[in-house]
Formats: C-alpha cells, sequence, structure tokens
C-alpha cells in the first residue's frame, strides 16, 4: 500500500439485512432499503446507469464541479480538511482537487477494498496531498480520523445520494454533518432538482433495461443470501415521478398472485402489488436550502448547470 495514505477501520456492523427484510416485507405498503442494491453486481449496475444517456445527474454535477471548481475553492476555502461521504472510486473530488487544494482529504466508505483502492491511487496522483482514508458507515456517528491541527473543516457529499432520504432523515443526516464540521465548517452538496416529469421518467426508465436489471437484482440478491425463491419474471420494473412527494418512486410489481418465501418466512402478493424499494427526492434550490437551515446551516452559494437540471450547494454550519 501507498505509505502516503492512513487507513482506518471502524469496522462499521454489517447491515442485518434478513432483519430489514423481513421487517420491510411484513409492512403494509411493502418495502426494501434502497441500501441493499449495492452488492456486486447491483454496484457495477449502478456504474452503468451512471453512464446512460437518460441519466443525466453524474455528468451534470460533474459539469457543475469542472465550470465552477475555481468559485467553489473560494467559497469552501484553500487548504482544508475536506472529508468525502461515500467517496467510492474518488472520481467526482477529483475534479475539484486542483482548485480546492486540501491540506488533507478524507476519503469514508463502507467497502474496504474499493476505498484502499480508490484512495491508494489518488494519493499517488496527488503527491503532496495527506490523504486518510476511514472505513466507515457515515449513515451513524463517527469522529475524524486526525485532529484539523487548525485547518478548515469541509465535507462533500456529492451524486444527490442526500435525495435517498426521506426528508426528515436528511435534515438529521444534515445536522450529523454539521456536528462533524462544526461552527464554521462547509459542506458542498450535490442536489438533483425538480424537472419535467419526462425527464425525470426517462432517467429512470432507460430504454436499455439498466436500470429495470438494477432494481430486480435486489431479488436475486435476496434469493442467494436469504434463501430467497423469487421468481424474477414475475416482477416487473415500475418507477414513476410521484409529484405530490416530489420524489421517483422505483416499485418491483408483481405480475401475479403469489406467495415467496424469504428466510424460511411466507410473504403473500396480490397481482399488481409492490415492493417499494428506492425514493429518490427532487428538490427546488429553495426548498433544499430550506431543509438546510432546519439542520443548521446557511446557503453560502449554489451553483447548477445551464438547464438547471441539477445543483451543487455550498453550505456554512452554525
Ligand atoms: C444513488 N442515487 C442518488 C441514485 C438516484 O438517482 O437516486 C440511485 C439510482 N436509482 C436508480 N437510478 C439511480
Amino acid at each position: 500500500m501507498n505509505p502516503s495514505v492512513c487507513f482506518y477501520d471502524y469496522q462499521p456492523a454489517p447491515a442485518d439485512m434478513r432483519a430489514e427484510v423481513i421487517h420491510g416485507l411484513s409492512q403494509d405498503q411493502k418495502r426494501i432499503p434502497p441500501k441493499f442494491f449495492y452488492d456486486r453486481r447491483g454496484s457495477r449496475l449502478f456504474d452503468a446507469i451512471t453512464e446512460l444517456p437518460e441519466y443525466y445527474p453524474t455528468r451534470t454535477e460533474i459539469g457543475i464541479l469542472h465550470s465552477h471548481g475555481a468559485e467553489m475553492a473560494e467559497v469552501v476555502g484553500r487548504g482544508a480538511l475536506l472529508v468525502e461521504l461515500g467517496s467510492g472510486s474518488s472520481l467526482k473530488i477529483r475534479c475539484l482537487l486542483e482548485a480546492l487544494e486540501p491540506a488533507v482529504y478524507v476519503p469514508v466508505d463502507i467497502s474496504r477494498d474499493h476505498l484502499m483502492e480508490s484512495a491508494t491511487k489518488l494519493a499517488a496522483s496527488f503527491p503532496g496531498l495527506e490523504v486518510h482514508a476511514a472505513c466507515a458507515d457515515y449513515s451513524v456517528p463517527f469522529g475524524l480520523p486526525v485532529e484539523p491541527n487548525g485547518h478548515d473543516l469541509a465535507a462533500f457529499f456529492p451524486g444527490s445520494s442526500i435525495g435517498n432520504f426521506d426528508p426528515a432523515d436528511a435534515r438529521h443526516f444534515l445536522e450529523r454533518i454539521g456536528t462533524l464540521v462544526g461552527p464554521g465548517g462547509k459542506l458542498l452538496i450535490g442536489v438533483d432538482l425538480v424537472k419535467d416529469s419526462r425527464t425525470l421518467h426517462a432517467a429512470y426508465n432507460d430504454a436499455q433495461g439498466v436500470t429495470a436489471d438494477f432494481n430486480l437484482n435486489l431479488l436475486r440478491r435476496i434469493n442467494r443470501e436469504l434463501e430467497g425463491d423469487f421468481d424474477l419474471a414475475t416482477f416487473e420494473h415500475n418507477a414513476f415521478f410521484n409529484a405530490d412527494e416530489s420524489r421517483i418512486e422505483m416499485h418491483l410489481v408483481s405480475r401475479i398472485e403469489q406467495t415467496v418465501r424469504v428466510a424460511g418466512r411466507g410473504f403473500a402478493f396480490r397481482a399488481g402489488e409492490s415492493i417499494h424499494t428506492e425514493s429518490s427526492y427532487k428538490y427546488t434550490i429553495e426548498g433544499f436550502q430550506a431543509l438546510a437551515r432546519q439542520a443548521g446551516f446557511e446557503a453560502a452559494r449554489c451553483w447548477t448547470d445551464t438547464k438547471q437540471l441539477f445543483s451543487v450547494h455550498c453550505l456554512r454550519f452554525g
């Protein structure tokens, strides 16, 4: 491993998938948390989604980071200790590192191998950068692995992953980021915007069926890991924009009346009954800033693309 990367293992507890899936399938509106999409195949399918012509968020956010990196650096401040939550392949931060010139970069991710590999590669491309990689579940509170040593604190949370939280959970999550960066700390966060429902619908119903495959892969994973007997041919992907809630909802709909067994229990489905697998909230700029205010942040600056598809906000805590 590259000596310029320090690695910290907070040993995040594995999610209790069995208990959470049984609980979710026992509700009137059956549901399974979206975090279970990301097994090895699911993560590969998500990467494929980000390159689909219909899925605008990833390429639009990267465009915004490239176009406005220098202004972002002015607002965030150079020489900070920068924590990235859910850093994955650390691809997006690469667009900003030259402009932001952080003193220390702390990628945080739950996937240990992926984190070590990405952090090592990044440290090799930016030899002057101190990298402290933390294997942790960023959705539960954790402390910084390094002392700020006088550096300002900033967090980076791209990808509109905040949209996969219900608003109350999103607020709590933002509060926890506030605690992490402290008074005066900054948060740079990517947020997908409300737009015409055709564009939204297409982004979650791509012509190649990759999103459908990603959604159905959840049942494949449950069959493998929880002794399930879902017949994938009897379920179909359904994604639609729920305008009242301002969110895309993804569901898996049973085409027939049937009983499915998971972890030794039976779950009855009516024909047309669904499992709600993901919500992806879409915000207006003002709506997101109001949510951030409730969590103790004030809006410092917001950047969008020319079509106003996506936004990147810089927020200041306290
Ligand atoms: C990870 N997250 C921000 C994606 C989204 O758009 O809500 C997950 C996704 N689901 C279907 N396509 C992409």
